[in-house]
């Protein structure tokens, strides 16, 4: 007999029978499809929205157009929404370019709309619209402060290190389990868990995300190439940027604080949106002594993107919710978005980190 993959750790796939079953049933019911996430999605979000395509696409087929799709068991027309295109780090999947902006067409609406890695607080507002009239509404998402909104489906499991780790995790169900594992599908997975998981890294990194990587390895995904895009590739404008930071960097508290500014006079001309940011904040999250990081980011208009990093026990996704109720995320990695002066919006974010730091 084959050896399962949950041998040993039976109450995963278990707890995941009903929604996977569940999930399988609201694509069946559907013949139009949006799958979305947040504007610009990272490698976790858009690897979990091709897996989802390749799920529709393997058990139920992809209609070419919106007049071909059925319900039930007949092709699914689906449309992968990111407000401002392919992610250009993540262009190279397979499948990728099937992602679009929202357009006219949209607004015949979808029985179906499935959001991943997130609920609509992270949708831009043109996807958010789309979403909202959608006939029936998911979201699949590992964020323990997560969506407050209200689906029909909600799959959510905050122990999984990301959430193409919970899809790979649903593969494994009764409801899903004639799903192939090919190798486009395996490539989106791994490139959302390489993502999340900083390489196999941080803390949610569990004995199943290993062996879910390795299943992965075996249907082909090409870890190196994968690796080198996702951790490693780095455009020589965020290069730049990096060093800029660093030598501006902040020490507080002791030494247990460090704050980072990136403004937009230091973008020589790129939009906010434009910048690898994640290329900018995880080298300077382990500096040696620090117990948190935070780097504020100008978007415009005294508006300002508050990323959060922090070591063990102490939880950042708190600190972002007291300081924005929208804010949220993980407890080691979080963000909100404040409005304000510079010196107002630093203020604000010393303050609440440094009751927490005893500083
Ligand atoms: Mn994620």
């Amino acid at each position: 007999m084959e050896r399962s993959l949950s041998e040993g750790l039976p109450d995963l796939i278990a707890r995941l029978e009903g929604p996977g079953a569940a999930l399988r049933a609201s694509i069946d019911r559907a013949s139009t499809i949006l799958i979305a996430s947040e504007p610009l999605p990272d490698g976790d979000a858009f690897g979990a929205m091709l897996s989802l395509r390749c799920f529709v696409e393997a058990a139920f087929g992809i209609a070419s157009s919106r007049e071909e799709a059925r319900a039930g068991k007949g092709p699914k027309h689906v449309a992968l929404l990111c407000e401002r295109g392919t992610p250009p780090r993540y262009a190279f999947l397979d499948g990728a370019r099937a992602a679009r902006p929202p357009a006219g067409e949209d607004s015949e609406g979808f029985d179906l709309g499935v959001l991943v890695d997130g609920g609509v607080e992270r949708c831009g507002a043109p996807v958010r619209a789309v979403f909202e009239s959608c006939r029936e509404k998911a979201c699949i998402d590992h964020h323990r402060a997560g969506s407050r909104a209200r689906y029909d489906l909600a799959i959510v499991d905050p122990e999984r290190a990301a959430t193409t780790e919970l899809l790979a995790t649903l593969l494994e169900t009764e409801a899903w389990k004639d799903v192939r594992l090919s190798r486009p599908l395996a490539e989106a997975l791994y490139t959302g868990i390489l993502s999340d998981t900083g390489a196999f890294v941080y803390s949610l990194t569990s004995p199943w995300t290993h062996r879910i990587a390795a299943r992965l390895l075996e249907a082909g995904a090409r870890a190196s190439l994968i690796g080198e895009k996702v951790m490693l590739d780095i455009a020589p404008e965020d290069l730049r940027l990096q060093s800029k930071v660093v030598l501006g960097l902040s020490t507080l508290c002791s030494g247990k604080l460090l704050l980072g500014v990136l403004t937009l006079d230091m973008l020589e001309g790129r939009a906010p949106e434009d910048v690898g940011y994640d290329r900018i904040v995880n080298p300077i999250a382990f500096v040696s002594a620090s117990r948190a990081t935070v780097l504020l980011r100008e978007m415009g208009g005294e508006h300002w993107k508050v990323s959060l990093r922090s070591r063990p026990d102490l939880d950042v996704a708190e600190v972002a919710r007291e300081l924005d109720p929208q804010g949220g995320c993980h407890a080691r990695a979080a963000g909100c978005t404040l409005r304000g002066p510079l010196d107002l919006v630093r203020r604000r974010v010393v303050l609440a980190l440094s009751r927490r730091l005893g500083a």
